[in-house]
């Protein structure tokens, strides 16, 4: 039996349910500007990045969750010159991003620069592209940065924030979704990393609503497992201008660069959509 006290735990009220991982330490525990960053070395899954009580990253499982929210979306756009992430300080992303020899410049927009910097330390395979000349790391709000940014300038905008409470709150309505499909050019699609399928449908379903209402033609929801997040089962919702129920099949088959969960079955298989959320779907958008 192991005491209570080497496992950090979040808890899900409203689901009532929680996940535990067994903990060997905690490394580091600050309070920034803008939320609570704590780095726990836990017994089986490495490193553990966890902000305001929620987690955030881990060593063993991250891949699924940076691979899902950047090859579906750069491998559905025919062209992905421009990429941003907003949030996705962690850099996890933005490395994911930068395998594909196509994309031009990356910029991630972080409001919270210590999450990098917390990242580059405990994490430091995560930060292993942030030196590459077509990153861009900017720790200003995002939100602010997409307000400015001039018309059809970007070809991705790759959301990769916090729950949608706190700082990451003004990331999921229409005014947001609308000045990305402004910044956005022809053929541009927003990706934004949409929470649990089981735990969260209903804000799903306002996401497509809301895109749909901000001037997107399709959405789409994409699925994965992630352990660490709530549920166990995680998603990210796509908004084109363009058609998403194409892809770069034969591009995605023949990358030159590795990952761990991606590939082009992996590709169409995410975009299955369940019975429960079809008809959510219908119901809700
Ligand atoms: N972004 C999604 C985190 C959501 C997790 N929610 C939770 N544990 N309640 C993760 C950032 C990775 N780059």
């Amino acid at each position: 039996m192991c005491d209570a006290q080497d496992w950090f735990t979040e808890s899900y009220p409203d689901n009532g349910s929680a996940l535990s991982l067994k903990i060997r330490a905690k490394l580091h525990e600050e309070q920034t500007p803008f939320q609570r960053i704590e780095i726990y070395d836990t017994e089986s899954f490495g490193k553990l990045m966890v902000i305001d009580g929620c987690t955030m990253v881990s060593d063993r499982d991250n891949f699924l969750y940076h691979e899902m929210m950047t090859h579906p979306v750069l491998y559905t756009h025919p062209a992905p010159k421009t990429v941003w992430i907003i949030g996705g300080g962690d850099c996890g992303s933005l490395r994911e991003v930068l395998k594909h020899s196509e994309v031009e410049k990356a910029v991630q927009i972080d409001i919270d620069e210590r999450v990098t910097r917390l990242a580059e330390r405990y994490f430091p395979e995560l930060c292993e592209a942030n030196g590459d000349p077509r990153a861009e790391l900017l720790f200003i709000d995002g939100i602010q940065w997409v307000k400015d940014a001039p018309d059809g300038c970007v070809d991705v905008i790759i959301v990769d924030s916090t729950d949608p409470v706190g700082p990451a709150e003004g990331l999921f309505n229409e005014a947001f979704f609308r000045q990305c499909h402004r910044c956005l050019r022809t053929d541009g699609i927003l990706v934004q990393q949409s929470e649990s399928p089981l735990f969260h449908l209903p804000l799903i379903a306002s996401m497509h609503r809301i895109m749909r209402q901000a001037g997107f033609a399709q959405t789409r929801t994409l699925f994965f497992p992630q352990f660490i997040y709530p549920s166990g089962w995680w998603s990210a919702t796509m908004a084109g201008k363009g058609d998403l129920n194409r892809f770069r099949a034969d591009a995605a088959e023949a990358k030159l660069f590795p990952t761990r969960y991606y590939n082009a079955d992996i590709h169409r298989a995410a975009f299955a959509v369940p019975e429960f959320f079809g008809d959510a779907l219908r119901e809700l958008v």
